[in-house]
């Protein structure tokens, strides 16, 4: 189905954040990687590619694997908390130079057309990577790790953003890299393009190998 037969004309878009504006998953990968060592546990960058879009908690989980019953559920707190400092102390090196490429004309290109814009992250830290990034005023509306209960792939954080821009789902345009994310948009009725690898984002209505690649002119049917 082409997605415009539902959703003809597009007034928002909402863009995920790590993975789509910046690389924050190699951060996140740093985190965890100091984290797993001081807990004696293996993790890999191949495991790290199970965390994308994922919540903290659940990335957690994913991370303790079948060690997971070993830990109370305070002693569970603390290790988020721990490994959310040492991120945190890594963000302090995020700098505008951090933006994946085209990403800032992306950004410019959606604001140019006069669409609403907002950013949909499962991130706590979303606020400060966007500060770092010198962006946080850019957005109409920021939803993110404390906007709603459920992650991602429920599609309350995509409807979230969209009741906040006073913007019907179906008006909504979601970029993603995740999965996730991708069910997430499908789910709340939105058109989902994906950035990445078709193993990761093969279910988008559009897929880009990457954020440089994001053709707009296709994704809101006004052709190329
Ligand atoms: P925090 P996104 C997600 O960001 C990351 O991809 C994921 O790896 C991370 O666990 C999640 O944010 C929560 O981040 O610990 O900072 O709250 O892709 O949704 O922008
Ligand atoms: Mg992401």
């Amino acid at each position: 189905m082409n997605p415009h037969d539902a959703a003809p004309d597009i007034r928002a878009v909402i863009l995920d954040l790590d993975g789509v504006i910046t690389d924050t998953a190699e951060v996140h990968f740093q985190a965890w990687k100091r984290l797993a060592e001081e807990e004696g546990l293996s993790f890999t960058r191949e495991d790290n590619e199970q965390l994308r879009g994922v919540s903290r908690r659940q990335s957690l989980d994913l991370l303790l694997g079948a060690h997971r019953y070993d830990y109370t559920e305070t002693e569970c707190q603390a290790l988020m908390a721990r490994k959310n400092r040492y991120y945190r102390e890594l963000l302090k090196d995020i700098t505008p130079a951090d933006f994946l490429s085209g990403a800032p004309q992306l950004l410019e290109e959606i604001r140019s057309r006069g669409l609403k814009m907002a950013v949909g992250s499962a991130s706590k830290n979303t606020r400060t990577v966007l500060e770092r990034l010198g962006i946080l005023h850019h957005f109409d509306v920021i939803a993110d790790g404390h906007s709603v209960v459920r992650g991602k792939p429920a599609p309350d954080l995509f409807i979230y953003a969209a009741e906040q821009m006073g913007v019907p789902p179906e008006q909504c345009v979601v970029i993603e890299d995740a999965a996730a994310g991708i069910e997430a948009a499908r789910a709340a009725g939105m058109v989902a393009v994906g950035v990445g690898p078709s193993t990761r984002v093969g279910k988008a209505h559009y897929r880009y190998k990457s954020t440089a690649e994001i053709d707009l002119n296709e994704v809101l049917g006004h052709g190329s």
